[in-house]
Parts: structure tokens; sequence; C-alpha cells
């Protein structure tokens, strides 16, 4: 245990249905953390802005047809691209609140009817988070929010067998939170458990790995 991992950020994950509130609150959760001193980024995935992110965006937006396996891939390939930026910004001492990651990533695709453990297959080795938050929503109170419907995975059907799967993969750095209270009451339960994760990540707690 070197200086280094003793004042390593965390590696924070909102994780949730589609219109579940995630970017608001990481958006206010960002500020909060900001507000206390603390060095903070705010990432997403998938980060449509690389080339692989653009293949994504547009099969998303159903633009353009993709194979379920290849499309899986790319969405894994998309985390590996970020994954060296990722390791080096913890180092330096910064968090990463980060909107969707690979528990995405397996929940969709397995959805799909992809096999649960191949879907996990090509994320074994990224970082794992220190701190997932699960926005834990209704589909039917989801699916009556904004601009819902838009993109290819936004059916309540198909929604609501994403949040089995999401059940599949708890694990100790799970909290979930009720995403059906309010915007306040939300982003209340998600500073409390940030901040403590924090903390423990300062103590000198390890990065692990997935899975
Ligand atoms: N999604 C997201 C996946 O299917 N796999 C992944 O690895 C990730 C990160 O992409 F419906 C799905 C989840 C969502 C869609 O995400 C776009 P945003 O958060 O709405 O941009
Ligand atoms: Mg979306």
């Amino acid at each position: 245990g070197g200086g280094d991992a003793e004042k390593r950020g965390a590696l924070i994950v909102l994780e949730g249905l589609d219109r579940s509130g995630k970017s608001s609150q990481c958006r206010a959760l960002a500020s909060f953390l900001r507000g206390r001193g603390e060095s903070v980024e705010e990432w997403r995935f998938p980060d449509r802005t690389t080339a692989i992110g653009q293949m994504i965006s547009s099969y998303l937006s159903q633009a353009s047809e993709l194979d379920d396996s290849a499309v899986h891939l790319l969405f894994a390939a998309n985390r590996w691209e970020k994954r060296s930026l990722m390791e080096s910004t913890l180092r330096k001492g910064i968090t990463l609140l980060i909107d969707r990651y690979s528990y995405s990533g397996v929940a969709f695709s397995a959805a799909k009817g992809l096999d649960f453990q191949w879907c996990r297959t090509p994320e074994t080795g990224l970082p794992a988070a220190d701190l997932v938050l699960y926005l834990d929503i209704d589909p039917e109170v989801a699916a009556s929010r904004g601009e819902y419907g838009l993109e290819r995975y936004e059916k309540v059907d198909f929604q609501r067998r994403v949040a089995t799967y999401y059940q599949a993969m708890r694990d100790s750095t799970w909290q979930t939170v009720d995403a059906n209270q309010s915007v306040d009451e939300v982003q209340e339960a998600l500073r409390e458990a940030a901040v403590s994760v924090i903390q423990s990540c300062k103590s000198g707690a390890e990065l692990l790995r997935l899975w």
C-alpha cells in the first residue's frame, strides 16, 4: 500500500431503468460533492463521442441494425477503450460518477435473450464499482416520463425483464434507492452512500475488478 492507493477516488456507478432519473441525480450529486471539496468527474456509458460510441448511438436511435451479440461486444469495448483513463483518473484522487456501466451491459443484453454468463465475460477485468446506486423505479412510472419510447429499449415489457437481470447482479457494493420518491428524497439517500464510500477509498480500500 503506497501513498497513491490511500488517496484514490471512488468509482461510483448509477444504474437503473431508462427514465429512472439517473442523469439528473448524477448531476446533482456531483455538484453536492464538489461543494464538499471533492474532485469529481461525471462520465456516462455508452460514451457516444468515440468511434465505437457512434456505432452504438446509431443503433440505439434505430438508424442502424446490428447483431445482438455484436452490439453487446461494442458496449463492452466502449468501456475497455476508457479503462486506462478510468484507472489513472481514480489514482489521481478524482472520484468518478458514472451514469451506467457493465451492469447495464449485462442486464440489457440478457433481457434480449442472450446468455447471462456469456454477457458477463467481456466485462471481466474492468475496474469494479466501489458503490452501485440502483435507482429502483416502477417501469410504468418511468414510461410516463418525458420523451420515453424514442430509443430502442424504451418499452415497458422489455424494461421489466431488464429489472430482473439487475436483481440477479446485486452484491455487497449495491445500494437500492426507491426512485418513485421525490427528486430531493432520492438525492438525500445517494449523498449519504457516496460520502461514505469516498471516505473508505481515501482510507485505502482497494480497487477491485469485475467479476
Ligand atoms: N445500454 C447501456 C446497453 O444496452 N448496454 C450498455 O452497456 C449500456 C451502458 O443503452 F437503454 C443501454 C441502456 C439504455 C441505452 O443508455 C442508452 P442512456 O443512458 O439512455 O444513454
Ligand atoms: Mg436512455
